[in-house]
């Protein structure tokens, strides 16, 4: 078992709406500054997306990616990773846009499947018109990633040179992968982050990872990929991060999957989340990897070949 694990720190999301928690950084300055206390904490990868600045509203904006990767960059060592995930409404080539930056790392999305927010929208919280429908109008929404948009987007990474992290939801997805492996659109090794907890796929029970992982590690062979877990909802965060350090896989933290440091108190950054995985690691005999060390264990380019 390797003593080191590879922290993810997901900042900001494109799945939730900024009155959910003041701790939702909206403003690239603010992602930039939550993106240094997280890798300062202990994460060595920094999952990203990018908000509208006046409304919070997650957007596939090019000029915003840019300064937030930019600013990053001059910030931190971490390995930066762009979402091609997006948020509800962009298209597929909207989410894949970011991929002209050509960084080392960035989401690959490994299916279609129903993306339920819309409980979210019954709290007693103060949220503008915007957000209100944005919840509510993911009754109806499918986050489509079909193997038509899978073979886009894998066409896309293997031109700017970029790792895919495949994000799989539910079981049937690796399947997927397996397809498109055969058919040549991604090869082996990959890293898998088991994403557990979303309304529509599958859910954040021990249970259901063992089985996803045992799965994958039928259908690949164990050593052609590293895997994490990333938890969503609370305590799904931190139950599945306590499975990976026990199991051998790397975690993913961060608000854009969870709000909450413990159950009845909400995390005011994303330092505070990923301080609690590297606590949580030390009880495994396990310490967080630091950017260099992620960079080789997942095989990546280094950031002399990204394009920002
Ligand atoms: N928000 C997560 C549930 C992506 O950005 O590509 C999914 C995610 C996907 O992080
Ligand atoms: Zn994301």
């Amino acid at each position: 078992m390797d003593d080191k694990v590879i922290i993810t720190c997901a900042l900001t999301g494109g799945m939730t709406v900024p009155a959910q928690s003041p701790a939702i950084p909206v403003t690239v300055d603010q992602i930039v500054r939550e993106g240094v206390r997280a890798a300062e904490a202990g994460a060595s990868i920094l999952h990203l997306h990018v908000r509208e600045e006046a409304t919070g509203k997650p957007v596939a904006d090019l000029d915003l990616f840019d300064r937030l990767l930019t600013e990053l960059k001059k910030e931190t060592d971490a390995v930066l990773q762009p979402t091609t995930g997006g948020g509800r409404g962009m298209t597929i080539e909207e989410r894949g846009s970011v991929l002209k930056f050509r960084p080392e790392m960035g989401t690959f999305n490994a299916g279609s499947f129903n993306f339920g927010i819309f409980p979210v929208a019954a709290r007693d919280l103060p949220f503008a018109d915007w957000e209100r429908e944005y919840l509510e109008g993911t009754r109806d929404y499918i986050f489509k990633n079909t193997f038509a948009d899978m073979e886009y987007m894998a066409a896309l990474m293997k031109e700017s040179n970029t790792r895919p992290e495949i994000e799989v939801y539910d079981v049937g997805q690796l399947f997927n992968l397996k397809q498109l492996i055969k058919d040549g659109h991604l090869e082996a090794p990959f890293n898998i982050q088991f994403v557990l907890g979303v309304l529509g796929a599958n859910g954040g029970e021990p249970d259901q990872l063992i089985h996803m992982l045992r799965t994958a590690e039928r259908l690949f062979g164990q050593d052609s990929f590293t895997w994490s877990t990333a938890g969503v909802g609370y305590p799904n965060e931190f139950n599945l991060a306590a499975m990976s350090l026990m199991l051998g896989g790397n975690i993913r933290v961060g608000i854009e999957d969870n709000l909450r440091v413990r159950r009845t108190e909400v995390a005011k950054s994303n330092a505070d989340l990923v301080g609690k995985a590297v606590e949580l690691a030390a009880l495994f005999d396990r310490s967080p990897a630091s950017p260099a060390e992620a960079r080789t264990r997942l095989g990546l380019k280094g950031t002399e070949h990204v394009g920002f």
